[in-house]
C-alpha cells in the first residue's frame, strides 16, 4: 500500500493492516523500505544524541528521563509536544497531519536527540562518521515479546500478530517488524566498545532509577541537583508518565493507535510474561533462547 493509499485510509478512519518489505533481510513495514534510501543517507551530526532500542524496551521511558536532563527537570518544557515530535523517529513514517521522523529532523535545530530501533548494521553510517553518542536500551526478550504482542494489536501502522501462540513463534523466528530481538540485542552489544554508546538495561532502570539516570547524566556529561534528579525520578515513573498525554500517545488518533484494545503504557513491569507464557511455551522458549544467545556475553534478567 502506498502512503497516499494509506493516508486515504485513515482519512476515512478506516482499519488498515500495513504490508512489510524487507530491508537486508530484516523485516521493515513497506513505507520504510520504500524510502530506505533517504533513511540510509540520514545527515547525523555531531551534537546529535540517538536513543536506540529494539521495539518495547523503554524507549519512551528513556527518551522523557533525558528530555528532562536536557530541560534541567523543568517538567512545562516537557510537555511543549509529544515524545514522538519532540525525538524525531528517524525511520517512521505517521500519516498526515503528523510529519515524518526525516523531516522533523531535517527541520530541528540542533543538537537534537533522535529515536531509532533500527539493527546496528542498519544504523545510518553518518552517525558513526560524526562518533554521535549513543543511548542503547535493553529488555529481556519474553517481556519484549509480550509487550510487542500487545502493542502490534493495537498500533494499525503494524502487521497483525495472530494469536498469541502464533505470535511466539513468529518473535522467535525473528519474522517481525525491525528484525529479531536475539541479533539486535547481540549486535548493539558487539559494538557498544567502539563506539560512544551507553548500554542500558529495562530492569536495572526499573530496579534502581536513581543509579541508571545518573549513569545517563554522566555520560551526557551533565550535573543536577539532587533535587531536580529526584524530580525526574518522580516525573519518568510508570504510574506519572501514563497519565502525561504528551508522554502516553493518546493524543494519535484511534486509527493510528487504539488504547481501546490495548494501552501504550500497558503495565511495566519486569515479569509479566509469567501471566502469558504457558509451562510449555516458556520451556520451548528457553531451549531455542540458549542456542541463539550461545557464545555471548549478554545475561538479562527476566524478574527483579
Ligand atoms: S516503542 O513503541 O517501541 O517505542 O515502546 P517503548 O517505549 O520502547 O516500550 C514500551 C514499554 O515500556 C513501558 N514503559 C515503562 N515502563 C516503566 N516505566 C516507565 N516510565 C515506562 N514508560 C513506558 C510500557 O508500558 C511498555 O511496556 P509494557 O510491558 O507493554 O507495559
Amino acid at each position: 500500500m502506498s502512503l497516499e493509499e494509506m493516508k486515504g485510509l485513515h482519512l476515512q478512519g478506516e482499519y488498515i493492516k500495513p504490508e512489510t518489505k524487507e530491508v537486508n533481510g530484516i523485516l521493515m513495514t513497506k513505507i520504510v523500505s520504500d524510502k530506505w534510501d533517504k533513511i540510509w543517507n540520514f545527515q547525523a551530526k555531531p551534537d546529535d544524541l540517538l536513543i536506540a532500542t529494539y521495539v518495547k524496551s523503554g524507549t519512551t521511558w528513556t527518551q522523557e528521563i533525558v528530555d528532562m536532563i536536557q530541560n534541567d527537570g523543568d517538567v512545562q518544557k516537557c510537555q511543549r509536544a509529544n515524545t514522538f515530535e519532540r525525538h524525531p523517529f528517524i525511520e517512521w513514517t505517521l500519516p498526515p497531519p503528523f510529519s515524518s521522523g526525516l523531516d522533523l529532523a531535517q527541520k530541528m535545530p540542533s543538537p537534537r536527540t533522535l529515536k531509532t530501533h533500527l539493527p546496528v548494521q542498519l544504523v545510518p553510517p553518518s552517525f558513526w562518521k560524526e562518533n554521535v553518542k549513543i543511548i542503547y536500551v535493553a529488555r529481556n526478550a519474553k517481556d519484549c515479546l509480550v509487550s510487542y504482542y500487545h502493542f502490534s494489536k493495537m498500533l494499525k501502522m503494524l502487521p497483525d500478530p495472530g494469536t498469541w501462540e502464533e505470535y511466539v513463534e513468529t518473535f522467535k523466528a525473528g519474522k517481525v517488524v525491525w528484525g529479531a530481538w536475539y541479533d539486535h540485542v547481540k549486535g548493539w552489544w558487539g559494538v557498544k566498545d567502539q563506539h560512544r554508546i551507553l548500554y542500558l538495561f529495562y530492569e536495572d532502570m526499573k530496579e534502581d532509577p536513581k543509579r541508571e539516570i545518573q549513569k545517563i547524566l554522566k555520560f551526557l556529561e551533565k550535573d543536577i541537583t539532587e533535587e531536580v534528579l529526584n524530580k525526574i525520578i518522580y516525573h519518568t515513573s510508570f504510574d506519572v508518565m501514563k497519565q502525561n498525554p504528551m508522554a502516553n500517545y493518546t493524543t494519535l488518533p484511534p486509527s493510528i493507535m487504539d488504547h481501546s484494545i490495548s494501552p501504550f503504557m500497558r503495565k511495566g513491569m519486569p515479569g509479566d510474561w509469567k501471566n502469558y507464557f504457558t509451562v510449555a511455551q516458556n520451556e520451548e522458549f528457553d531451549k531455542d533462547y540458549q542456542k541463539k544467545m550461545a557464545g555471548s556475553t549478554l545475561t538479562f534478567r527476566t524478574e527483579i
